[in-house]
């Protein structure tokens, strides 16, 4: 029975982190050129927490899209940082997957 419930547990999670995701706007400061834009995706995309990260320099923001709604910003904020860019204004936005897109 304890077996059971520790089941229901495991699948309950895996359905919480399938079923949010949370999307983060941050505006980048210190983007030039196209290896900005390349150097600062790779070393997003290398974090765990990170399921796809778009990076415009147009805009100059950066768009992250998270596994889970509890994403380590902290250590986003310090990737960017560490990839030689000053993270500005950091909007994060928890929405349920199927509203996305
Ligand atoms: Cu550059």
């Amino acid at each position: 029975m304890k077996y059971l419930y520790i089941l229901t547990a495991v699948v309950a999670l895996f359905y919480s982190s399938q079923l949010f995701a949370e999307q983060i706007e941050i505006d980048i400061h210190g983007m030039t050129c196209a290896f900005c834009v390349d150097s600062l995706q790779r070393n997003l995309g290398k974090l765990e927490d990170v399921k796809s990260a778009e990076v415009s320099l147009k805009l100059k923001k950066v768009r992250i899209e998270t596994h889970t709604e509890k994403a380590d910003i902290e250590r986003i904020r310090q990737t960017i940082l560490d990839s030689g860019f000053t993270p500005l204004k950091i909007i994060p936005e928890i929405r349920p997957v199927s509203n996305v897109q």
